[in-house]
């Protein structure tokens, strides 16, 4: 076992997403089982005795690779030496509440954060924002620890809108979710993200998930139609379905896939696939630079962190849904730009 734990810090962990997260991270779920792991939980005052309380459970699960945890309202305490920070409390939207006031409310939150990582996290820290709207809280939290953290380092979570749309097609093919490979989840995390197969695979990688679904629904327009109007909006438009039925928002599922985003980029994406997460654009597929963006993206390691899959050919449709998630990405930053966060 490495003697020396890896310090993870969770945001909002008196809240429901870092309850789910921070039990399978204690259990070595993210980083495997041979890396201890020092836990840090950062709360708002009134959020501290839920994480107190989360911390007391911790320490009744008696886990080996746990090394200590500490609960602060403090990001420079929270931050201090960070290798892994999971953003995850957020501000809410409430009633009444217009969008350049979520932004708003939610630059309050993430710019100061940034700053406290830029200060004071471990050089080689890497960010995932999991707190919405995540890519734009990604995109400040970046510019505030800049330039002390490479930008590039700030990804924000659309695995669990990747892992949704594989669960999606699993259950249109039949085939087990270690079946399906190459979907990718394009621009926002929000309902104009474009969730795309058209480079996905089923089985050993020689037949194309659009020929199956061809296959099984009578042709490639049928198919089409089945994406456009069935399997987009049903994965864009989850959340507000797990509402709808459990009464609740995603907790679990949100918890792992950020458990999933964490784990790949740190140890690896398998050599023949790749996975979605929002990251820095480097101008990729026409992109904008800098705007935080999902692609499909690939992963070597710790020392690399995500790199975008380059060279898919995208047609006129896949084009236009990108475009339009991308121009909401743009209107989100311009938005801010106003309140003069950027
Ligand atoms: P909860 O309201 O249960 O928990 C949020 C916690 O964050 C609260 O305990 C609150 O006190 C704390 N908090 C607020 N401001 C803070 C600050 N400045 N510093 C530290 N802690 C702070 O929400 P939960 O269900 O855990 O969801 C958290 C966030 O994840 C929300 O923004 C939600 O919209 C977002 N989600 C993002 C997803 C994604 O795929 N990117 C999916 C799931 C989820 O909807």
């Amino acid at each position: 076992m490495a003697t020396e734990p890896t310090t993870v810090t969770i945001t909002g962990g008196g809240g429901q997403i870092g309850y789910a997260l921070m039990f399978r991270i204690a259990a070595g779920d993210m980083l495997g089982p041979d890396r201890p792991v020092r836990l840090r939980l950062l709360e708002i005052p009134q959020g501290m005795r839920a994480a107190e309380g989360a911390a007391l459970e911790l320490q009744d699960c008696a886990f080996p690779l746990l090394t200590d945890v500490d609960v602060t309202d403090d990001p420079l305490t929270a931050f201090n030496g960070t290798r892994i920070a999971m953003l995850v409390g957020a501000r809410p939207r409430t009633a009444g509440m217009e969008r350049g006031d979520l932004l708003a409310a939610n630059a309050g939150i993430f710019g100061p954060q940034g700053d406290a990582i830029g200060a004071v996290a471990d050089d080689g820290v890497r960010v995932v924002v999991v707190g919405n709207p995540a890519n734009t809280n990604a995109l400040i939290a970046a510019a505030s620890a800049s330039p002390d953290i490479p930008a590039e380092r700030f990804t924000a979570l659309t695995r669990l809108d990747h892992n949704r749309a594989v669960g999606q097609l699993t259950e249109k093919l039949g085939v087990g979710a270690d079946q399906i490979e190459g979907v990718a989840i394009w621009g926002n995390h929000s309902a104009s993200q474009f969730p795309d197969v058209t480079h996905a695979v089923v089985g050993s990688g020689d037949t194309m998930v659009i020929d199956v679904l061809a296959e099984r629904l009578g042709g490639h327009e049928a198919a089409t139609a089945w994406l456009d109007d069935v399997f987009i909006p049903r994965v864009a438009k989850r959340g507000a379905e797990i509402i709808d039925v459990r009464g609740s928002s995603s907790v679990a599922s949100a918890a792992n896939a950020a458990i999933d985003h964490v784990r790949d980029e740190q140890l690896g994406t398998p050599r023949r696939t790749w996975t979605s997460a929002a990251v820095v654009s480097r101008g990729e597929y026409g992109v904008p630079e800098g705007l935080v963006c999902s692609f499909p993206v690939r992963s070597r390691g710790h020392e690399h962190g995500y790199e975008v899959v380059e060279g898919l050919d995208l047609d006129d449709r896949s084009r236009a849904r990108i475009a339009a998630s991308v121009d909401e990405l743009v209107g989100e930053r311009d938005a801010v730009r106003a309140l003069g966060v950027l």
